[in-house]
């Protein structure tokens, strides 16, 4: 099962014209975001600050976790681009060049943004199909469906479990207070949606307090079971994002990954270089949809 694109990405000018246009964007993105959880826009300029005007049109911008106190876009937009690590540094993931696999964004907090934008700045280095950082988005509902159609007789209760068993984890670099919420729970609108982050199984796997809890390890081979369906090659929409290509995923019914890409490739004139891939990410906190937000 594939699910695709439903629209073709319109064209955005810049300068004045993006000021016209913005308004009627808007527009595109809420329909496309309505009818498949997904918006994709060709043609975005890559001015931070429009794509800050944008974003904040669909509600309200959250600070990066790695926020300063500076003021700015700065403090709100992430820069995804591969960095040579220093020496003993660990680094974030998307600071890395390794595959992403599927995950909600900020998952682990309480407050969780309902929208998360992926505007690409430079599509990277040309490379092997599956080594590129392919951007890869699959619908939640899709994939429920797939886990019923894979394990017909233990999706029902596993995804019953997952969606009763209260489950906490947050990396340090985190520090807002972590959620408690199940993995699966249902919007107020009735929609399917799930929290979930990179490696969660294995992640928990591991927690004694949840082998112990009653309950926990029925918890675990459903979750198991879940993630095998989901790094599966099932139902999912995958695509080198160009430079200038936005796309707009409502984070509730989506779930979002990307390959891995070589992290260090050749310049014009052979030297190694880091690969320059550069996408740019803001999430946004809905608020209640007023017209004329300007
Ligand atoms: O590099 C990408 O395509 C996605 C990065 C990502 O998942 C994130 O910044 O949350
Ligand atoms: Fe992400």
């Amino acid at each position: 099962m594939e699910i695709s694109v439903q629209h073709p990405a319109r064209r955005l000018g810049a300068g004045s014209a993006f000021q016209s246009d913005v308004a009627a964007l808007v527009g595109d993105i809420r329909a496309q975001l309505l009818s498949g959880g997904i918006a994709n826009i060709a043609g975005f300029p890559l001015s931070k600050e429009q794509y800050f005007q944008l974003a904040a049109l669909f509600g309200r911008p959250m600070r990066k976790h790695t926020a300063e106190d500076g003021g700015g876009t700065d403090e709100y937009i992430g820069v995804v681009r591969y960095e040579p690590p220093a020496e003993g540094d660990k680094q974030p993931p998307t600071k890395g060049a390794s595959a992403l696999p599927f995950h909600t964004a900020r998952a682990y907090v309480r407050v969780r943004p309902s929208h998360f934008f992926m505007l690409m700045v430079n599509g990277g280095a040309p490379g092997p199909a599956g080594c590129r950082g392919e951007s890869q988005l699959v619908r939640w509902d899709n994939l429920l469906q797939e886990f019923r159609q894979l394990h017909p007789e233990h999706a029902e209760a596993d995804i019953k479990l997952l969606s009763t068993f209260p489950v906490s984890y947050k990396p340090d670099y985190v520090k807002e207070e972590a959620s408690v919420d199940p993995l699966i729970s249902s919007s107020p609108s009735g929609e399917i949606t799930v929290r979930y982050w990179e490696y969660a199984f294995a992640k928990l796997a591991g927690s004694t307090d949840i082998q112990q809890r009653k309950g926990g390890p029925q918890f675990l081979d459903a979750l198991s079971r879940f993630d095998s369906v989901l790094t599966a090659p099932f139902c999912r929409y995958e695509t080198v994002l160009t430079a200038g290509q936005l796309v707009v995923i409502d984070n509730r019914r989506i779930a979002h990954g990307r390959r891995g890409f070589s992290p260090i490739v050749s310049d014009a004139s052979g030297r190694p270089t880091p690969n320059p891939r550069e996408m740019w990410t803001m999430h946004v906190e809905e608020r209640p949809h007023v017209e004329n937000v300007a």
